[in-house]
């Protein structure tokens, strides 16, 4: 059977709810089939991320053209990328073999604060790797630091987009998780149009792994060829359903439910 081919290209947290894990879960559950390029390792749990371990940079270039070479791929998610060199890398693989999909997480610090990508690295992120996006998925910190102003209105949001499409992104996601309101409003700009996704906030116990499992769900969507609006709406819906089941792990913030999809084989068990 044919199936769709997502690569993650990111980092391994070992406590398995966010990066590579959370991906490669998240495409299987949809039905894609995963493969990873690994940035960095993290020595991490739900409570903190206490050891950072950059992949060397030729060994990042082979596993990218080793899949290459031979299984290829629909779609691309890009989560922890750690570093400047880093950044140089993967932006010249991606450009050398044009590919198509490429959604970008542009991960800077995780849930429990770890610094998960260098701040001098933010210019080459702008410089470097947005000109290559197919999707860019930024919360409201990231964005801020990408544009370089506050963002708490909805035409904050809105200019923000339209600077990112300026830069070479051609559409964003701004995720509304951390503004003080009510719902979550999530915006995606698709490059002409605005649309907006309001979703009711859940309690955030479960919610270690969300930015990456939306973002491998986008792509594995994309991959499918689903129109961008869809792939978005989708894997919104599916990120919320992870959160309602959330798995009661570890004594920090617990991981979403990448697997809630098969919970129907589950409770036979
Ligand atoms: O959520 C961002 C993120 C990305 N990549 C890795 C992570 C995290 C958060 O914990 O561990 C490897």
């Amino acid at each position: 059977m044919s199936v769709a081919k997502i690569m993650t290209i990111a980092g391994s947290d070992s406590g398995g709810g966010a990066g590579i894990q959370a991906d490669l879960k998240t495409i299987a559950a949809l039905g894609g089939y995963g493969t990873s390029v690994i940035t960095a390792l993290t020595a991490q749990n739900t409570l903190s991320v206490t050891k950072i371990h950059e992949v060397p940079l030729d060994m990042i270039k082979a596993q990218y053209e080793t899949i290459m070479e031979d299984i290829g791929a629909d779609a691309i998610k890009i989560g922890m990328l750690s570093s400047a060199a880093i950044i140089k890398t993967v932006a010249k693989l991606l450009q050398h073999q044009s590919a198509p999909n490429v959604v970008i997480d542009p991960v800077m610090v995780s849930k429990s604060g770890a610094q998960l990508l260098q701040e001098e690295a933010i210019e080459a992120l702008i410089s470097e790797l947005m000109p290559h996006c197919t999707l860019l998925t930024p919360n409201i910190p990231e964005v801020e630091k990408l544009v370089g102003f506050t963002v708490t209105a909805d035409e904050d949001i809105r200019r923000a987009a339209m600077l990112l499409k300026d830069k070479g992104v051609s559409a964003s996601l701004i995720k509304g998780g951390h503004l003080k309101r009510p719902n979550i409003i999530n915006t995606l700009f698709d490059g002409s149009s605005f649309h907006m996704y309001t979703t009711t906030r859940l309690d955030d116990t479960y919610t270690h792994g969300t930015g990456c499992t939306l973002s491998s769900a986008i792509a594995t969507f994309l991959g499918m060829n689903k129109p961008i609006n869809e792939a978005v709406e989708s894997g919104i819906q599916f990120v919320s359903e992870g959160i309602k089941e959330g798995y009661l792990v570890g004594n920090g913030t617990n991981p979403l439910n990448h697997m809630h999809k098969l919970l129907q084989y589950h409770r036979m068990s």
